[in-house]
């Protein structure tokens, strides 16, 4: 049982992670999150006082960062922009949060020699030909596309060099898109659920071609616990669950299960930029660390997902309209 500092832990896959650490391994958790536009308290609703202490505050803040730190074994590193939409609009607060959050991390682990795990993305890769059968390893060059990503490579080589030159002790996971409850309105699956329950149609960025591979945040958050319990130090491993879709059959399957037309979208205007394809080859997590995925069946888990997005309206609803003014400004 370890004591762990979990940052963003009020974000979706933190706040996901949070549950699990707590109800399933045994940890005590502090979450350090800023509640952002993108932190909810709600979504740690039902954990006990007595496992989870829950401190706002910004990653960038050396003093508080510090004494947090102190007090923990091990760092669990979520808090992060984490939109790529919004990263083309305004990049400034994804440097700050991303970048320099990050590094703040890093000098506060290196000062008390505490165990570090980076939560990162497989967007640091850039992205892949949407007909070929490549998929991205450990071995694949960094070569990312918008700011967001950009900011994520930034700070994994942030914690290559800590590794490296001062010798913390830190790995690293790059994952693929994940979805589940408690998943902000502006992304992706969540917008066009939470659009067919308001009467909007569901929006796709240009063709729908694109193609991302999906995974359960339970399962993204079981494998960030096997890498942190069992992973070599220095080590990066990717995560990913074999489940890759294009845009287009993802909205129209969205539409199939909530009972509409499968057509029934608009195409609206591409993303600047867009990448058209990632894939996870996870192997190496797999063989090594013997993690495998529990939400084998995407339409399953997508069904379920629907079902929390009705039931949990007074979640997602006040961010509802705020986030389409955002995109009708954009054309999308
Ligand atoms: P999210 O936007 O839902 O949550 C981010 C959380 O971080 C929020 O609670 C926010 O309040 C907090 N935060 C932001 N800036 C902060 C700061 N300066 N100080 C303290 N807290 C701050 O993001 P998410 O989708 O849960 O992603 C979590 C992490 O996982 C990110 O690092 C992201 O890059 C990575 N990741 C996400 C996905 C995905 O599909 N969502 C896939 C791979 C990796
Ligand atoms: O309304 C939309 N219509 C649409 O077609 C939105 C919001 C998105 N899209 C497309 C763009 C992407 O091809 O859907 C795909 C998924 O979009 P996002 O949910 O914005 O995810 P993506 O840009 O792929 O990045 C996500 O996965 C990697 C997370 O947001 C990142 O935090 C993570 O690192």
């Amino acid at each position: 049982m370890m004591h762990l500092l979990v940052t963003g832990g009020a974000g979706f896959i933190g706040s996901n992670f949070t549950h699990h650490a707590i109800l399933r391994s045994g940890h005590d958790v502090t979450v350090l999150d800023a509640l952002t536009y993108a932190g909810n308290r709600e979504s740690l609703a039902g954990l006990s006082e007595d496992r989870l202490r829950f401190v706002q505050g910004d990653i960038t803040d050396t003093a508080l960062v510090d004494e947090l730190v102190r007090q923990a074994d091990a760092v669990v590193h979520f808090a992060a922009e984490s939109h790529n939409d919004n990263s083309l609009a305004d990049p400034r607060p994804f440097l700050e949060a991303n970048v320099v959050g990050t590094f703040v991390l890093l000098e506060a682990v290196r000062r008390h020699d505490v165990r570090f795990h980076h939560v990162s993305t497989d967007e640091v890769y850039g992205d892949l030909e949407l007909d070929g059968h490549v998929r991205f390893t450990e071995e694949t060059a960094y070569n990312p596309s918008s700011p967001y990503s950009a900011t994520k490579a930034g700070s994994d080589m942030l914690v290559r060099a800590w590794i490296r030159s001062f010798g913390v002790q830190a790995t690293i996971s790059n994952c693929s898109n994940n979805y589940g409850p408690f998943q902000h309105v502006e992304k992706f699956i969540p917008r066009q659920i939470t659009n067919v329950l308001c009467g909007i149609r569901p929006k796709l960025y240009g063709a729908g071609t694109n193609v991302r591979d999906w995974i359960h945040a339970e399962d993204h958050s079981a494998a960030v616990l096997t890498v942190l319990e069992k992973g070599r130090i220095g080590e990066t491993y990717l995560i990913g669950a074999d489940g890759e879709r294009d845009n287009k059959s993802v909205v129209e399957l969205i539409l199939t299960l909530m009972g509409q037309a499968a057509d029934a979208y608009d195409h609206v205007l591409d993303r600047p930029g867009h990448d058209l394809r990632y894939a996870i080859d996870a192997t190496k997590l797999r063989t090594e660390l013997g993690w495998e995925p529990r939400f084998a069946d995407f339409e399953d888990g997508l069904a379920a997902t629907i079902d929390w997005y009705r039931d949990h309206r007074d979640w997602w609803y006040p961010a509802k309209a705020a986030t389409e003014a955002f995109y009708a400004k954009q054309g999308q």
